[in-house]
């Protein structure tokens, strides 16, 4: 088992009630099990125009090979409607993997740690509710890159589930 941390997303249709269910899916993938799951965040979105942002994080214990994992997930995000029409457009559903145990993973399909993560507030508060004193497989701490992205503009919920 690795633990693998989750990125969510959604900007369309409900976008909380999305997130639910993508967890819930989650925890019925093979050879994997929910670990724990961040609050709930909103923000507006990086591009102009679109609706706003709920994300959060999720923790999952995982025997599944990563491509294997982001097959899985892929498998969701289209099970709740997600169509892929412009790069960054708004989405019912997006699940990124951020981490994979301490791998580095440079794959045609696959990059990880997730190459946009280190610059998003929206992805790293969430983690660091469920891993504060993570260090990054490339050697970066989460607590430095938290020190280098601002809060501001991100709105908590006070619950999620
Ligand atoms: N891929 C490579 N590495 C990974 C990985 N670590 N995890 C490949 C998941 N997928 C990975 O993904 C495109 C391809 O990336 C996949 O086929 C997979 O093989 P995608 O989800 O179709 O593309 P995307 O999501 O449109 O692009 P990208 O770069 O993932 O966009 P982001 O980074 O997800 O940005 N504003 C707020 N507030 N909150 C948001 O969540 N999200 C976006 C989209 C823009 N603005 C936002 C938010
Ligand atoms: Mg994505």
């Amino acid at each position: 088992m690795e633990r693998v941390y989750i990125g969510l997303g959604s900007n369309l249709t409900e976008p909380a009630e999305q997130l639910r269910n993508a967890i819930k899916a989650m925890a019925q993938l093979p050879d994997t099990q929910l670990a724990a799951v961040s609050s709930f965040y909103i923000s507006d979105s990086l591009l102009p125009g679109q609706p706003r942002y709920t994300n959060a994080v999720a923790a999952l214990d995982s025997a599944l090979a990563p491509l294997a994992l982001l097959d899985g997930l892929q498998g969701i995000e289209l099970d709740q409607g997600r169509e892929r029409h412009e790069r960054w457009g708004p989405r019912t559903l997006d699940l990124d993997i951020l981490i994979f145990g301490e791998r580095l993973i440079d794959e045609p399909r696959l990059k990880v740690p997730h190459y946009h993560m280190q610059a998003r507030a929206f992805v790293l508060y969430p983690l660091a509710e469920l891993a504060p004193d993570l260090q990054l497989a490339d050697g970066r701490t989460l607590e430095q890159l938290l020190a280098a992205c601002p809060f501001e503009g991100l709105e908590r919920l006070p619950a999620s589930l």
